[in-house]
């Protein structure tokens, strides 16, 4: 015992001392992340570049007698005045209602990288036709759109119309910079600093006799004066291009970027006029609707391991989506920047600062111009590839941008239970611990995690050996809870010679590397480490074949797998993630792939999952960094929050803006991350959690335990009541899951989305739906006796679902609460299927019979759909081994049949009960099934809530069917 815990406590001061470097003096005194650490935008020099630039006149000229039209795109050379570069630009039309432009170098001196593995196809083009011209513009008519584009010649702009009234501009106010590559220069000489702010004086001068072609355009802004311009107007090429601070090497604290390749950024910018609501771009902690960022900082898209984040601020965060949504009464829009550098987006608006009733007045004055919003995406590197996505509804916009980079991939039903996590469990006996813990206070859960230290010495694949020396006893002890276990695999790799994943990487040469090829190591968790490079694809398949069964010792079917630390998070590199200038396949730098590195790991291991089972199981694993295309490969979750009431508050509009963004299955540490939270947070985030997509508690290695059985008995039943309204809801979470997958839908939604025109829903946080049936507005403060629930919608109804008690919209109802309260509402006119006996996991559940909960509507109708499989195969896809049912009400009668003919499934499924909201006391309520005769159902009916309750209908749930009240 002694010896054990001597070695214990060795190791426990080796990582003491890496947490304590990474931690610096920040542990343990105050929980705020240190701004220090991460750049600004004026410390990352091309931002710093661009963001000089300043609305004005384009220097960018398109040369119309270059324009080509080919069957798919049309092309046309662009010029900078000054520099006389030569760029091209690429426009596509594209099918439903979407358009593509790509601007790169005409002749670069070296290839400029272009996202690979994003796309889940190359996008169907439109045909493109001219039908209009004249010597400064050119009109085009997409195919079958309902939309025109207008390119201005010069200076440079594309206008999207929509029979007449503009969508959307670019380049309208002149932002665009294409820093075009160039020869090495020679040192550094202070004589001549010309930045490309000050290079728009020079283009003024240039186009001084030029008015601007509207006057709403330019916004008046003047450029920076900068010492030494004016009189400088004839700078050749040649000087234009010197002296560009940091724009060949470039340092950060003690850190050095050396930019062999020179400046490379591109920067464009988005008029979106009608506009005032902007949502997405994650990941941040910040609003749900985006905030202006003018006079402040730009929301950053880098992905970085944040140390003790803030909230309500713009800085990066783990993972990137470079998807903006812009919605109004009348309009959906979205703009896709497909960029993996670090980029920088800054938004402003016209009426930002104006109160709603100063808009109002206006309003009614029709003095007020336009509301208008302009973002600005700014990136070091790649091209300008961007994907303007037309709706005209949200979900038009949804399904624009599923059919680009794909959908939510159907989660195993498994991990929509409950997940219970910690760094870490012990070892092999906490885990069984746990895990009876669970069984002996009647409480459901599905999943037990474990972190770092299960492995030997962070080697992962590898189990520590006297902590968890029989892994399979364990895995298979779990199997017969019908539970699963989650280990964490992260992507950095000890450098150690006895240590077979490394041997054989650093062997066959697949390592990221150094600027000049050597192995790249950096400092993380097992000490010096090396980086696998999962931009090659011949890593992502070494790394999937170990998760074969034989390779990766120790793992057993319900192992699932759980990636960390994937941005790629590096505790001695430049703001804790790897240099820029590192090397990867095909000769790209770091700076070009950054933020679409968490995504490969994510993908490599999902697929490794998929392999190992021959291709029959899917997948579970959850990743920290993600990038546009993540859904595609699981669930992710916003990282190392803090045990806070506004942390609890920030996971929805956290979560809301990923889901926005096709990223569905999203989920926040259960009881926050670092700190103790007292009885109470910890209570209400449960019920928080059981209401969002991705339902795990974690927890930092230094917090105390508390697993729900620890707390006082009140807090403990009021946690089992939140599993059991998330597990009794699982049927319904699935089939949300099911039509995100299938139509790109999110599962979790803002209630804008439900109710597009109801203003007063733009910027709402604190509740939420699921679906379109649930309505949840969690309560997220200390001591609360209430809440101010807002029911949206005209002609509406809801139930709330715990008194069935019936409320009309669009009203702001306050809502008293207790420990065990959380407000959900079910929209009149939906159906929500339940399994109605909870048991110790959904592996116990899924072949229960089911309970449907039709709500009716004002009108008397209501519908829903549910889904069904094995509940954990490629099966329904392979076999269409599934069932896709649809309920409908109305007329008095309940209709089952199938939604999708294709599906067929044997299930034992079969449906317990109907309870119908809103209903009326019917003298008899008949069956009808295929084939059998009529029979009487026994039923009965509350006048004071008006629910009408028909006992066992007991009809398989595969067949069709019909109830009728008379
Ligand atoms: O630097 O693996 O966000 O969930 O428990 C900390 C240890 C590394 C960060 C993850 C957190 C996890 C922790 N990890």
């Amino acid at each position: 015992m002694a010896a054990i815990a001597a070695v214990a406590a060795r190791r426990r001061r080796s990582w003491l001392s890496l947490v304590l470097a990474y931690l610096g003096v920040c542990l343990g005194i105050t929980l705020a992340v240190d701004r220090s650490n991460f750049k600004t935008c004026e410390e990352s020099s091309f931002c710093k570049r661009q963001r000089s630039i300043r609305p004005g006149l384009s220097p960018y000229r398109a040369l119309l007698d270059t324009l080509q039209l080919g069957p798919d795109a049309l092309t046309v050379h662009l010029t900078h005045e000054v520099t006389k570069v030569l760029l091209v630009l690429e426009l596509q039309g594209l099918q439903k209602n979407m358009t593509r432009i790509r601007i790169d170098e005409l002749e670069p001196r070296r290839p400029r990288y272009r996202v690979p593995d994003v796309l889940v196809a190359d996008p169907a083009t439109a045909r493109l036709s001219i039908s209009g011209r004249d010597d400064n513009s050119v009109e085009l008519t997409v195919a079958e759109g309902p939309y025109k584009i207008i390119l201005t010649a010069k200076p440079f702009r594309l206008d999207l119309l929509e029979d007449r009234s503009l969508l959307l501009s670019v380049n309208a106010r002149g932002l665009m910079a294409f820093e075009h590559q160039r020869a090495p220069r020679v040192p550094f000489s202070d004589k001549v600093s010309l930045t490309l702010g000050s290079m728009w004086d020079k283009i003024k001068n240039l186009f001084s006799r030029q008015e601007p072609k509207d006057a709403a355009e330019g916004n008046g802004a003047e450029p920076e004066a900068r010492p030494g311009d004016g009189d400088k107007a004839k700078e050749t090429q040649e000087k234009a291009e010197k002296d560009e601070p940091g724009a060949w090497e470039e340092t950060f604290k003690t850190h050095s970027d050396s930019k062999p390749y020179g400046p490379t950024s591109v920067g464009l910018d988005f008029s979106l006029p009608g506009m005032e609501h902007v949502y997405g771009i994650p990941e941040h902690a910040d609003s749900l609707r985006l905030k202006v960022t003018e006079g402040g900082e730009p929301y950053r898209l880098y992905n970085l391991d944040v140390f003790q984040y803030e909230l309500n601020n713009p800085m990066a965060l783990y993972g990137s989506v470079p998807v903006l949504l812009a919605h109004s009464f009348h309009r959906d829009l979205g703009i896709f920047w497909l960029n993996a550098a670090e980029t920088w987006v800054d938004i402003s608006s016209n009426t930002a600062g104006k109160t709603l009733f100063g808009k109002m007045l206006d309003y009614l004055q029709g003095s007020g111009e336009t509301p208008q919003t302009d973002i600005r995406w700014m990136s070091e590197s790649g091209i300008v590839d961007v994907f303007l996505m037309l709706g005209p509804s949200v979900l038009d916009v949804f399904r624009q941008h599923a059919s680009l980079t794909g959908t939510q991939a159907l989660p195993p039903l498994f991990s929509l239970g409950y997940h219970q996590s910690r760094w870490n469990y012990r070892d092999e006996a906490d885990v069984l611990e746990v895990d009876q813990g669970f069984d002996d206070h009647n409480m459901p859960c599905d999943v037990i995690w474990l972190d770092i230290e299960h492995a030997d010495g962070k080697r992962y694949f590898t189990w520590d050996p006297t902590r968890f020396p029989q892994p399979l006893n364990m895995l298979e002890h779990l199997a017969s809870k019908r539970r699963k276990l989650v280990a964490i695999v992260d992507p950095h790799i000890k450098v150690d010679s006895g240590y077979r994943v490394h041997e054989e990487l650093r062997n066959h040469g697949l390592y990221v590397k150094t600027r000049d090829g050597s192995d790249y190591e950096g400092w993380c968790w097992p000490g010096s480490a090396s980086y696998p490079d999962f931009t090659n694809p011949q890593m992502r398949a070494w790394w999937a074949n170990m998760f074969n069964f034989h390779n990766y010792e120790g793992s057993a079917p319900n192992l699932f797998v759980w990636n960390d630390m994937n941005e790629p998070s590096v505790f001695n590199g430049p703001e804790v993630t790897m240099l820029k200038d590192a090397v990867h396949y095909g000769g790209w730098e770091h700076r070009d792939i950054h933020n679409i590195y968490g995504l490969y790991v994510h993908m490599a291991t999902a697929d490794g999952l998929i392999q190992r089972s021959g291709g029959i199981e899917r997948p579970f694993v959850l990743s920290r960094a993600f990038f546009s295309g993540s859904q595609r490969f699981g669930a992710v979750w916003t990282g190392d929050n803090t045990a806070e009431w506004d942390h609890l508050k920030i996971s929805i509009p956290m979560c809301l803006s990923l889901a926005l963004v096709g990223l569905s299955f999203c989920g926040a540490d259960v009881g926050g991350f670092f700190k103790n939270p007292e009885p109470e947070l910890l209570v209400r985030w449960y019920q928080m959690g059981a209401y969002q997509p991705f339902f795990r508690a974690h927890a930092h290695l230094d917090t105390g335990r508390r697993e729900p059985w620890l707390l006082a008995s009140q807090y403990q039943d009021a946690i089992r009541d939140a599993l059991f309204q998330r597990y009794s809801l699982l049927p319904f979470w699935y089939t949300l899951f099911y039509q995100a997958h299938q139509e790109g839908f999110p599962v979790m939604r803002p209630l804008w989305v439900q109710y597009p025109e109801d203003m007063s829903t733009f910027s709402m946080e604190d509740q939420f739906m699921l679906g379109d049936a649930l309505l949840i507005h969690p309560v997220s403060d200390a001591g609360a006796h209430g809440v101010q629930v807002y029911l949206p919608g005209e002609e509406e109804v809801w139930y709330d679902i715990q008194s069935y008690q019936k409320h009309h919209g669009p009203q702001t109802l306050y809502l008293p609460v207790t420990l065990s309260s959380i407000p959900v509402f079910q929209r009149g006119g939906t159906i929500v299927p339940r399994w109605m006996r909870v048991r110790r996991s959904s592996d116990c559940m899924k072949e229960d019979p089911i309970t449907l909960f039709v709500a009716l509507s004002a009108q008397g109708t209501a519908q829903g759909e549910l889904f069904l499989d094995d509940g954990h195969t490629f099966n329904y896809q392979n076999r269409h081994e599934f069932l896709l049912r649809r309920f409908s009400f109305s007329g008095n009668t309940l209709v089952s049949s199938s939604a999708d003919p294709k599906g067929h499934l044997e299930t034992p499924v079969w449906i317990e009960r109907v309870v119908i909201m809103g209903a009326g006391k019917p003298a008899a309520v008949v069956l009808q099934t295929k084939g059998s005769p009529e029979s009487r159902l026994s039923f009965q009916h509350d006048p004071e809530t008006s629910v009408l309750t028909l006992r066992k209908p007991g009809v398989n749930v595969a067949s069709d069917w019909s109830i009728h009240l008379r």
